[in-house]
């Protein structure tokens, strides 16, 4: 092999290069040569491209998941990580989502901003909390594990546990739709507890419970400011989507949603919000193209 090599190096007078790794031709080859050996950089290079489909920047391969996802959050799993990314795509709008309150870089909110009066609990008025639109109890009522509890959620005194803590503990699934930015907005901690895991609803009169801020919520339901209520539909729409048959919008609620879309199309800064989302967490949400 290598006295044939020797020789067809010597015939052709070119370099001895191994033939999986093509060289530059030199520029006094014949143009023919040149071109061949282009196109062969060419191939290697597409080969490379198409082995790196499904890695991560950086190579790292995305592990592959049992559970039924269809483009979802790959990418972000943990709601601590989520946040944190979640302050970067508000770096320039520190507004809250249901009053509409300034806040601080450091998340105090300005109650003289927006008129806010706490109703209740001005501790945690105070502060912003990341809500998820979506509640995770609303979707968390999906996985077993959430339900009923699974063998590798027992403390350390033998205590069984379920809920939140057991579906994350046990379902990558879960940790990244919870961890989903698309579902996160920032709200005044207060708004966010009293919210709790409500659905969405219109109610009847118009009561102003935390001063100024256009929020009523009663009967275990929430009802939003109209510039919002597009908002609102849109996440559902896209958790609905991408996490298929987990409850997400049930037949009742649908056609509010379509009502509240049409009345309140899609703005700058949502679509701003979702085009910087989609370059963090890498999936593209197709409810806003
Ligand atoms: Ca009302
Ligand atoms: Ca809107």
């Amino acid at each position: 092999m290598t006295c044939l090599r020797l020789f067809l190096c010597a015939a052709f007078l070119a370099s001895c290069s191994s033939p999986s790794e093509p060289s530059k031709l030199p520029s006094n080859q014949p143009k023919s040569k040149r071109s061949k050996a282009n196109k062969r950089r060419k191939k290697q290079k597409k080969k490379t491209r198409r082995r790196n489909v499904g890695r991560q920047k950086g190579g790292k391969a995305i592990a592959p998941t049992a559970e039924l996802s269809l483009g979802g959050n790959e990418r972000i799993e943990g709601f601590a990580k989520a946040k944190r990314a979640m302050v970067k795509v508000f770096r320039d709008r520190r507004t809250t989502f249901y009053c509409g309150c300034q806040f601080q870089d450091d998340g105090r909110v300005d109650w003289a901003s927006c008129g806010y009066v706490p109703r209740a609990n001005s501790k945690r008025a105070r502060r912003i909390e990341w809500e998820h639109v979506v509640p995770a109890h609303a979707f968390g009522q999906s996985f077993p594990s959430w339900r009923l509890g699974h063998p590798s959620c027992v403390n350390s005194k033998g205590k069984a546990y379920k809920g939140r803590r057991c579906a994350r503990k046990v379902s990558p699934l879960f940790r990244r739709m919870e961890s989903d930015l698309f579902n996160l907005q920032p709200a005044i901690g207060e708004v966010n507890a009293d919210r709790s895991n409500y659905s969405m609803a219109e109610l009847e009169g118009e009561d102003r419970e935390y001063g100024k801020c256009d929020v009523e919520i009663r009967e275990r339901k929430v009802e939003p400011m109209p510039s919002i209520r597009g908002d609102i539909a849109r996440t559902y729409r896209y958790m609905d989507t991408v996490y298929p048959g987990r409850g997400i919008i049930g037949t009742k609620r649908r056609k509010l949603f379509d009502a509240w879309a049409k009345a309140d199309p899609v703005d700058a800064w949502e679509r701003t919000r979702i085009r910087r989302i989609e370059k963090v967490q890498g999936n593209r949400n197709s409810i806003v193209p």
